[in-house]
């Protein structure tokens, strides 16, 4: 898959600020620091599509990548702050609750997590909104290339076992540094915006 033109169309700090588009969205979730904004990047093949390095703790804002008027990607901010204070917490989880309770086009949530930690509580909530709303669901597994070949796939079992995924539900080894899995990343966007 080549994209042509992926843009940033808005950083959304509220649900007034969503677009007004019906183009069909894909979800990206994750602890802050997993990786989301480079794979963003290793995918579309662009360099600084998606802002890669420490962001402050502070942003809550839902970023819509417009990727040739076919789809959005839609960037959530990362959590799992060890600073992150009750207020935000609650301040993400309602974000995400409207998300998924009001906006029709979304089509699937790839959840992102790091390949060589065990997935966390949050991660497990953010997964179970999508199973809850029956929304798609896909496992990236990143940061791959840290990993000893011969550790790679007792990894990504354990992460498999912790968040009893089930036959639909795929998990993909990534690694944006090496560009490995890109292809299966976008055969999993593909399936997502087939479903009806
Ligand atoms: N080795 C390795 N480093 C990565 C990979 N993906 C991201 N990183 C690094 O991890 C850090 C956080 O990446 P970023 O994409 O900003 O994470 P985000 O906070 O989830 O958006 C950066 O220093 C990246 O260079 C990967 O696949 N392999
Ligand atoms: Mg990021």
């Amino acid at each position: 898959m080549e994209v042509k033109n992926p843009y940033l169309v808005v950083s959304a700090p509220d649900s007034k600020s969503w677009p007004q588009s019906e183009l069909p969205e894909i979800v990206m979730a994750g602890r802050s620091n997993v990786g989301k904004s480079s794979l963003i990047n290793t995918i579309t093949r662009r360099k600084n599509l998606a802002y890669v390095g420490n962001t402050p703790g502070k942003t809550r804002l839902l970023n819509f990548f417009n990727i040739d008027d076919t789809f959005m990607l839609v960037d959530v901010p990362g959590y799992g702050y060890a600073n992150a204070s009750k207020k935000m917490l609650i301040q993400f989880g309602e974000m995400m609750e409207e998300y998924f309770e009001n906006r029709k086009q979304k089509k699937g949530l790839l959840m992102i997590v790091d390949a060589r930690h065990k997935p966390s509580e949050d991660d497990l909530s953010m997964i179970e909104y999508a199973r809850y709303h029956q929304i798609p669901l896909a496992v990236i597994a990143t940061k791959t290339d840290k990993l000893k070949r011969s550790e790679i796939n007792k990894c990504i079992n354990k992460i498999e076992e912790c968040l009893q995924l089930s036959e639909n539900e795929p998990l993909i080894p990534f690694a944006s540094e090496k560009r490995q899995g890109i292809d299966r990343v976008w055969q999993i966007i593909d399936q997502m915006l087939e479903d009806k």
